[in-house]
Protein backbone atom coordinates (compact mmCIF):
# COMPACT_ATOMS: atom_id res chain seq x y z
CA UNK A 1 0.00 0.00 0.00
CA UNK A 2 2.70 2.55 0.60
CA UNK A 3 4.81 1.30 -1.93
CA UNK A 4 4.47 4.23 -4.79
CA UNK A 5 5.14 1.51 -7.54
CA UNK A 6 1.84 0.87 -6.96
CA UNK A 7 0.48 4.36 -7.66
CA UNK A 8 -0.20 5.87 -10.97
CA UNK A 9 2.12 5.57 -13.88
CA UNK A 10 4.58 2.98 -12.12
CA UNK A 11 1.58 0.96 -11.69
CA UNK A 12 2.06 -1.92 -14.65
CA UNK A 13 2.90 -5.59 -15.32
CA UNK A 14 5.26 -5.43 -17.87
CA UNK A 15 7.08 -3.71 -19.95
CA UNK A 16 7.19 -4.78 -23.70
CA UNK A 17 10.11 -3.59 -26.48
CA UNK A 18 8.65 -2.60 -29.66
CA UNK A 19 10.51 -1.89 -32.63
CA UNK A 20 9.26 -0.01 -36.22
CA UNK A 21 10.94 -1.07 -39.17
CA UNK A 22 10.26 -0.12 -42.72
CA UNK A 23 11.31 2.35 -45.65
CA UNK A 24 11.84 6.01 -45.30
CA UNK A 25 9.20 7.89 -45.68
CA UNK A 26 6.36 5.08 -44.88
CA UNK A 27 5.16 7.04 -41.73
CA UNK A 28 6.84 5.36 -39.16
CA UNK A 29 7.63 8.54 -36.98
CA UNK A 30 4.25 9.61 -37.50
CA UNK A 31 2.48 6.39 -36.42
CA UNK A 32 5.03 6.54 -33.12
CA UNK A 33 3.53 10.00 -32.50
CA UNK A 34 0.10 9.21 -33.02
CA UNK A 35 -0.14 6.67 -30.85
CA UNK A 36 1.93 8.11 -27.90
CA UNK A 37 0.60 11.61 -28.23
CA UNK A 38 -2.58 11.08 -30.21
CA UNK A 39 -1.88 13.64 -32.82
CA UNK A 40 -0.65 13.70 -36.41
CA UNK A 41 2.92 15.49 -37.25
CA UNK A 42 2.49 16.67 -40.35
CA UNK A 43 6.31 18.98 -40.58
CA UNK A 44 7.99 16.27 -38.23
CA UNK A 45 11.66 16.82 -39.30
CA UNK A 46 13.73 14.00 -39.57
CA UNK A 47 15.84 13.08 -36.17
CA UNK A 48 19.24 11.60 -35.96
CA UNK A 49 20.02 8.15 -34.15
CA UNK A 50 17.32 6.46 -32.47
CA UNK A 51 14.48 7.19 -30.23
CA UNK A 52 11.16 6.16 -28.60
CA UNK A 53 7.96 7.21 -26.71
CA UNK A 54 6.80 5.28 -24.09
CA UNK A 55 2.74 4.62 -23.16
CA UNK A 56 1.33 2.62 -20.58
CA UNK A 57 -1.58 0.50 -21.91
CA UNK A 58 -4.08 -2.35 -20.40
CA UNK A 59 -4.75 -5.50 -21.90
CA UNK A 60 -6.76 -8.40 -20.02
CA UNK A 61 -6.49 -6.10 -16.81
CA UNK A 62 -2.74 -5.62 -17.13
CA UNK A 63 -1.12 -2.70 -17.28
CA UNK A 64 2.11 -2.63 -19.80
CA UNK A 65 4.33 -0.20 -20.56
CA UNK A 66 4.77 0.06 -24.49
CA UNK A 67 8.64 1.29 -24.88
CA UNK A 68 8.43 1.77 -28.90
CA UNK A 69 11.92 2.12 -30.44
CA UNK A 70 11.91 4.39 -33.82
CA UNK A 71 14.71 4.45 -35.91
CA UNK A 72 15.97 7.39 -38.00
CA UNK A 73 18.19 7.70 -40.90
CA UNK A 74 19.37 4.34 -40.85
CA UNK A 75 16.44 2.52 -42.74
CA UNK A 76 17.26 4.35 -46.01
CA UNK A 77 20.69 2.29 -45.85
CA UNK A 78 19.27 -1.14 -44.50
CA UNK A 79 21.69 -1.02 -41.61
CA UNK A 80 20.12 -0.52 -38.61
CA UNK A 81 21.51 -2.27 -36.24
CA UNK A 82 21.62 -5.20 -34.36
CA UNK A 83 21.23 -3.51 -31.17
CA UNK A 84 18.00 -2.38 -31.82
CA UNK A 85 16.52 -5.03 -32.99
CA UNK A 86 17.71 -7.07 -29.98
CA UNK A 87 15.18 -7.62 -26.66
CA UNK A 88 12.20 -6.81 -29.24
CA UNK A 89 8.89 -8.07 -28.27
CA UNK A 90 7.20 -6.51 -31.09
CA UNK A 91 8.30 -6.06 -34.79
CA UNK A 92 5.52 -3.09 -36.35
CA UNK A 93 7.04 -3.55 -40.31
CA UNK A 94 5.33 -0.86 -42.47
CA UNK A 95 5.17 0.02 -45.86
CA UNK A 96 3.13 2.95 -47.63
CA UNK A 97 0.09 2.02 -49.82
CA UNK A 98 0.84 4.80 -52.15
CA UNK A 99 4.26 3.79 -52.90
CA UNK A 100 4.85 -0.10 -53.88
CA UNK A 101 8.49 0.22 -53.55
CA UNK A 102 7.88 0.18 -49.63
CA UNK A 103 6.22 -2.78 -50.45
CA UNK A 104 8.40 -4.50 -52.26
CA UNK A 105 11.03 -3.84 -49.54
CA UNK A 106 9.30 -5.90 -47.08
CA UNK A 107 10.80 -9.09 -47.90
CA UNK A 108 14.11 -8.06 -46.86
CA UNK A 109 12.75 -5.85 -43.81
CA UNK A 110 11.03 -9.51 -42.91
CA UNK A 111 14.53 -11.15 -43.20
CA UNK A 112 16.33 -9.13 -41.00
CA UNK A 113 13.69 -9.30 -38.29
CA UNK A 114 13.22 -12.74 -38.41
CA UNK A 115 17.21 -13.49 -37.97
CA UNK A 116 17.85 -10.51 -35.58
CA UNK A 117 14.90 -10.86 -33.02
CA UNK A 118 13.69 -13.72 -30.49
CA UNK A 119 11.56 -16.39 -32.71
CA UNK A 120 8.53 -15.27 -30.41
CA UNK A 121 9.01 -11.77 -31.61
CA UNK A 122 5.46 -10.53 -32.95
CA UNK A 123 5.30 -9.18 -36.13
CA UNK A 124 2.61 -7.00 -37.57
CA UNK A 125 2.41 -5.65 -40.84
CA UNK A 126 1.06 -2.35 -41.05
CA UNK A 127 0.47 -0.75 -44.59
CA UNK A 128 0.00 2.94 -43.48
CA UNK A 129 -1.60 6.07 -45.09
CA UNK A 130 -4.53 4.51 -45.52
CA UNK A 131 -6.37 7.98 -46.06
CA UNK A 132 -4.64 8.19 -49.34
CA UNK A 133 -6.99 5.64 -50.85
CA UNK A 134 -7.08 7.60 -54.56
CA UNK A 135 -2.83 7.52 -54.68
CA UNK A 136 -3.25 3.78 -53.39
CA UNK A 137 -0.81 1.50 -55.37
CA UNK A 138 -1.24 -1.82 -53.51
CA UNK A 139 -4.32 -3.57 -52.55
CA UNK A 140 -5.48 -4.59 -49.14
CA UNK A 141 -5.64 -7.99 -50.65
CA UNK A 142 -1.96 -8.57 -52.06
CA UNK A 143 -0.67 -7.62 -48.93
CA UNK A 144 -3.07 -9.49 -46.80
CA UNK A 145 -2.25 -12.33 -48.46
CA UNK A 146 1.44 -11.72 -47.71
CA UNK A 147 0.77 -10.89 -43.97
CA UNK A 148 -0.76 -14.81 -44.77
CA UNK A 149 1.64 -16.27 -46.67
CA UNK A 150 4.37 -15.16 -43.87
CA UNK A 151 2.37 -15.76 -40.58
CA UNK A 152 1.92 -11.65 -39.78
CA UNK A 153 -0.48 -9.63 -38.62
CA UNK A 154 -1.88 -7.10 -41.01
CA UNK A 155 -4.12 -3.91 -40.85
CA UNK A 156 -3.91 -0.84 -42.80
CA UNK A 157 -3.24 2.35 -40.67
CA UNK A 158 -3.36 6.15 -40.76
CA UNK A 159 -1.30 7.89 -39.20
CA UNK A 160 -2.75 11.09 -40.39
CA UNK A 161 -6.79 10.51 -39.35
CA UNK A 162 -5.79 7.65 -36.34
CA UNK A 163 -7.25 4.95 -38.58
CA UNK A 164 -6.21 1.33 -36.31
CA UNK A 165 -3.39 3.44 -35.02
CA UNK A 166 -4.79 1.85 -31.58
CA UNK A 167 -5.53 -1.25 -32.97
CA UNK A 168 -2.35 -2.12 -34.40
CA UNK A 169 -0.13 -1.18 -31.32
CA UNK A 170 -2.61 -3.11 -29.09
CA UNK A 171 -3.14 -6.11 -30.82
CA UNK A 172 0.78 -6.52 -31.09
CA UNK A 173 0.65 -6.22 -26.84
CA UNK A 174 -2.18 -8.88 -26.97
CA UNK A 175 -0.41 -11.48 -29.33
CA UNK A 176 2.95 -11.05 -26.73
CA UNK A 177 0.87 -11.18 -23.66
CA UNK A 178 -1.22 -14.43 -25.29
CA UNK A 179 2.55 -15.91 -26.02
CA UNK A 180 3.12 -15.32 -22.34
CA UNK A 181 0.23 -16.61 -20.80
CA UNK A 182 0.60 -20.35 -22.64
CA UNK A 183 3.84 -20.34 -22.00
CA UNK A 184 5.38 -19.75 -25.80
CA UNK A 185 6.92 -17.12 -24.62
CA UNK A 186 9.47 -18.26 -22.11
CA UNK A 187 10.02 -14.91 -19.53
CA UNK A 188 13.56 -16.40 -18.39
CA UNK A 189 14.89 -16.87 -22.12
CA UNK A 190 17.49 -13.99 -22.87
CA UNK A 191 16.22 -10.82 -25.08
CA UNK A 192 12.31 -11.54 -25.33
CA UNK A 193 11.88 -7.74 -25.24
CA UNK A 194 9.31 -8.39 -22.18
CA UNK A 195 11.07 -6.84 -18.66
CA UNK A 196 9.00 -7.43 -15.62
CA UNK A 197 8.29 -4.14 -14.10
CA UNK A 198 11.62 -1.96 -13.48
CA UNK A 199 12.60 1.34 -14.04
CA UNK A 200 13.40 2.22 -17.86
CA UNK A 201 16.13 0.93 -19.22
CA UNK A 202 18.81 3.69 -20.44
CA UNK A 203 19.52 3.69 -23.84
CA UNK A 204 22.25 1.21 -25.25
CA UNK A 205 23.49 3.20 -27.89
CA UNK A 206 25.39 6.69 -27.76
CA UNK A 207 23.34 7.95 -30.14
CA UNK A 208 20.15 6.96 -28.46
CA UNK A 209 17.93 9.42 -26.60
CA UNK A 210 14.59 9.28 -24.91
CA UNK A 211 11.63 11.78 -26.81
CA UNK A 212 9.03 11.16 -24.56
CA UNK A 213 8.01 14.83 -24.30
CA UNK A 214 9.51 15.83 -27.77
CA UNK A 215 8.90 14.70 -31.44
CA UNK A 216 10.20 11.65 -32.06
CA UNK A 217 10.50 11.79 -35.77
N1 LIG B 1 -1.47 11.33 -45.81
C1 LIG B 1 -0.67 10.75 -44.90
N2 LIG B 1 0.60 11.16 -44.75
C2 LIG B 1 1.38 10.54 -43.83
C3 LIG B 1 0.90 9.49 -43.02
N3 LIG B 1 1.90 9.08 -42.21
C4 LIG B 1 2.95 9.86 -42.50
N4 LIG B 1 2.66 10.75 -43.47
C5 LIG B 1 3.58 11.72 -44.09
O1 LIG B 1 4.63 10.98 -44.67
C6 LIG B 1 5.87 11.63 -44.49
C7 LIG B 1 6.86 10.71 -43.80
O2 LIG B 1 6.42 10.42 -42.48
P1 LIG B 1 7.46 9.99 -41.34
O3 LIG B 1 6.68 9.60 -40.14
O4 LIG B 1 8.53 11.01 -41.15
O5 LIG B 1 8.10 8.69 -42.02
P2 LIG B 1 9.33 7.78 -41.52
O6 LIG B 1 10.52 8.20 -42.30
O7 LIG B 1 8.93 6.37 -41.84
O8 LIG B 1 9.49 8.02 -40.05
C8 LIG B 1 5.57 12.92 -43.70
O9 LIG B 1 5.48 13.97 -44.62
C9 LIG B 1 4.24 12.64 -43.07
O10 LIG B 1 3.50 13.82 -42.89
C10 LIG B 1 -0.47 9.06 -43.21
O11 LIG B 1 -0.99 8.13 -42.58
N5 LIG B 1 -1.20 9.72 -44.18
MG1 LIG C 1 11.16 8.66 -38.98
Amino acid sequence: MSNPNNNGPYNYTYIFKYIIIGDMGVGKSCLLHQFTEKKFMADCPHTIGVEFGTRIIEVSGQKIKLQIWDTAGQERFRAVTRSYYRGAAGALMVYDITRRSTYNHLSSWLTDARSLTHPNTVIYLIGNKGDLEAQRDVSYEEAKQFADENGLLFLETSAKTGQNVEEAFLETAKKIYQNILDGSLDLNAAETGVQPKQPLPKPAQNDAKPSDSQCSC
